[in-house]
Order: structure tokens, then sequence, then C-alpha cells
């Protein structure tokens, strides 16, 4: 078989089964194509994508802006390492820190990276801020919390599908639950080498668990009363998803230290970053982190149009309104429905929890018919599916997919 030739869907499963390692279990369906909030397979059928690959595609797929400027940018200047200057990084930074109000930004590539980097911050500012004797500095962290798949992350999860006979783990992290600010503060107080806080604004892969309202804001001053740095990952709920800029802006609770990731690309390109003030960031000096790839000349033209996609589509202020409407739609439908317990979420990152166990095969299944009907969709942990389209969606639009899935948990109740 030439290696560009036309596969179908069942040729293209066997090759990755065949060859590649098998650490997903993906729905089967082959996409070939994107544009806007559609995905296409490779026998033509089409789809609207509501995964957005994880929020990374919020500014919808293949937006000619951002692939207009990463082509411009591949033909001109790819990467220099930041062994030299590029033309573009200042630029970027200039804006990447304008847009959410920091002094700097640290560019990395992968959310997992900009966690590690953050922790990176956060220990280093303990031991030459604060005062933390070397290597006693602690960081607090939430059950459930999912920030990516380093060693040291995983350390932190209680995953055990994500961490089993991945020891030796890395210490210094003390988990409290989620949501609960009496455990916070007892935390806070009892661990006297606390650095800082990191947090999801909403729980993403726990499925879709949005904190009550206040709790952001109460956890950012108790972490000022103990002069710890408060840390969100927003890589999943920031630029837009949430129908704020930041998940964090619906609580006016501004972080010590912001870690991007997806979104910050529009997802043509791997691009995440760190943000945080001078007292923070000039803890890090040369040689004491780095990437050879963060901060390329390509991932600065790509995530500057990302971001003036966002502020120029107005959309944020899509999300908040199609989220609304999306719950509105489903909480009038779902009294009717035993199928389904309950939608959460906020702007449109959303969840619908299925009336079933964390074992059963049911949003598998409900997921796979979705797929029939034109909607792509996928569980997390077990019995919840996560919606989450790109935010370039239209009223329309969105009433069509409201519809699709109806009838789609309609046929599945019968
Ligand atoms: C996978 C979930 C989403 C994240 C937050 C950091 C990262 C992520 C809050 C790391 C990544 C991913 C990665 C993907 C599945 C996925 C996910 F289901 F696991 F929770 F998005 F919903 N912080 N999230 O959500 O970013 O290194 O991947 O760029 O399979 O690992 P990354």
């Amino acid at each position: 078989m030439a290696v560009l030739e036309h596969l179908t869907s069942q040729q293209a499963i066997d090759l990755e089964n065949k060859y590649g390692a098998h650490n997903y279990h993906p729905l089967p369906v082959v996409l070939s194509r994107g544009e806007g909030v559609y995905v296409w397979d490779v026998e033509g059928k089409k789809y609207y994508d509501f995964l957005s690959a994880y929020s990374a595609v919020n500014q919808g797929h293949c937006h000619p802006k951002i692939v207009g400027a990463m082509v411009e940018q591949a033909k001109t200047l790819t990467l220099t390492s930041r062994a030299f200057y590029n033309d573009m990084l200042g630029k970027y930074e200039k804006y990447a820190t304008e847009t959410f109000g920091f002094d700097k930004l640290l560019p990395m590539n992968t959310g997992a990276e900009a966690v590690e980097t953050a922790l990176k911050v956060c220990r280093r500012w303990a031991y030459q801020k604060k005062g933390i004797p070397e290597n006693q500095a602690k960081v607090i962290v939430c059950e459930n919390n999912f920030h990516g798949r380093t060693t040291t992350i995983i350390s932190f999860s209680n995953d055990e599908v994500a961490r089993k006979n991945y020891g030796p783990y890395t210490e210094g992290f003390v988990k409290i639950e989620y949501d609960n600010l009496t455990a916070l503060e007892n935390a806070l107080k009892s661990n006297p080498h606390v650095a800082g806080f990191l947090v999801e604004p909403i729980q993403g892969e726990a499925g879709v668990y949005v904190p009550s309202e206040g709790y952001l804001k109460k956890a950012k001053a108790l972490c000022e009363k103990y002069n710890v740095l408060f840390i969100a990952d927003e890589v999943q709920t920031g630029i837009a998803r949430t129908g704020k800029m930041l998940a964090v802006d619906h609580e006016d609770v501004k972080p010590d230290i912001l870690i991007l990731g997806k979104a910050l690309s529009g997802g043509v390109y791997p691009v995440s970053g760190v943000l945080a003030n001078d007292e923070i960031m000039e803890v890090i000096t040369p040689g004491s982190h780095g990437s050879t790839f963060g901060g390329n000349p390509v991932a600065a033209a790509v995530s500057t149009a990302a971001l003036e996609v966002i502020k120029e589509e107005n959309l944020a202020h899509n999300a908040q309104e199609l989220g609304e409407l999306f719950r509105e739609e489903l909480n009038k439908f779902i009294p009717s429905c035993d199928l389904v317990v309950k939608v959460r979420g906020k702007g449109l990152l959303n969840a619908i929890v299925i009336n079933d166990t964390e074992e059963s095969s049911t949003a598998w299944d409900i997921c796979m018919a979705l797929k029939e009907n034109g909607l792509l969709a996928k569980p997390t942990h077990g019995n919840i599916i996560r919606f989450a389209p790109p935010l370039v969606m239209n009223r329309g639009q969105l009433m069509d997919c409201v519809s699709i899935i109806i009838k789609t948990l309609q046929d599945f109740s019968k």
C-alpha cells in the first residue's frame, strides 16, 4: 500500500491498531477534513464536532486567518531555538500579556509542559521569595484533577488508569477535595511550607464539574492570606470556552500564575504558555528553564492570530449565549427522559450525566448513536458525555445539534 493512498475508515483504523501504541480508545470514526463546526470522515460523511479536540479548536476547524498566519510564517522562518532572538516572539509576548493582563509570558508547547513550568516557577518563588527551606515546598492540588501526562503531573493524579505502574512518583503535593474551602484552609494552616494552590476553574476530565459560586474568589483570598500562589490551569477552560475570556473572569479572580494551552493556537499547532507578573516570573533566569520549540516564530504567529480571532469574532459572548440556550433546551427535555440525570456546565463547556453506573457502556453507546446521527462527542468518566463544540457555531446550528441530541436520546430510551 502506498503511503498516501486513499484509505477506507476500516483500513485507517487497522493501520493505527497494528502500528500505533494503544494509548487511546477512539470512537470508530476516521476524520479527514474539517471546517468551522464541521468535520468529515474519509467516506465523506459530515458531522458536527462536539469535542473540538478537547476545547483546542475553539476558533473552529482550519480557521482561514489562523491557517493563513501559519502558512505565511512557515514559508518565512520556522525555528531558530531560543539561542537567538526571532522577530515574532517579542510582538507575540506583548500581545498575549496585554490580552490577559500580566507582565510576562513563558512560552511552551503543550499543556502538560506549561503545567510543569508553572510548578517550577512556583517552587522557585517559594525558595527565593517566600523563604521556604530548600526541597520542602508543597503544592496543594485537588482530587480528581487533570493536568496532563508527565511523570510529575500523574504523581498527584488519583486516576489509577493514568498513574498505575509509572512510579516512583514526584513528592511535594497535598491533595484536597475540590470545591471545599474548609479543606483548602486546613491544608494551608497545617502545612507550613505551602508554595501554591493548583486548580482547574472547572474540572473538565472529572466530568465538567463546576464549583460552587464564589469558590474561586474565596480560594484566591485564602491563598493571599497565607502568601501562597494561586495557579489557575485554564488549558481547557480558557480562551472564551466558558463564556468569558478566562473561567476565573466569572468571579473576577486574577491568578498569580495562569496556565494556557489548547485554544491558544486554535488547535492548528501546539502552543502553550505560562503568564505571571514580574515579581514571580523574575525567578526564571537564563538556563533555568527552556524548550527547543517554545516561542518559535510559527507558534508566535499562529497564537497571535488565534487570539485575534477570539476577540474579532466575539467568541466569548457567543459561547455565553449559546451555552445558556443549550442548557435551557436540554433542561426542557430532561424531565421527560429517564436516561439523562442532568446537564451542567458554563458557556460551551457542558456535560450530560447519564442515568447508569460508571462501568456501564451506555454513555459510549449513546456516543455511537450520536455519531450515526451526525454529531461527534466522547464519554468521560464512564457515564458522563462532554459537549464542547467550536465557539464559532451559530444559533441555527446549535438548535440543529440540540435536535440531534434529543432525537438520539429519545430513540435510545425506547
Ligand atoms: C489526553 C481530558 C480534556 C487539561 C488541563 C492540562 C492538560 C489538559 C486542564 C494537558 C489536557 C486533555 C488531554 C487529552 C484529554 C484531555 C482532556 F479528558 F483528559 F480531561 F481536555 F478534557 N490541563 N487535557 O485538560 O494538556 O499536555 O494534553 O496539551 O488524552 O491526555 P496537553
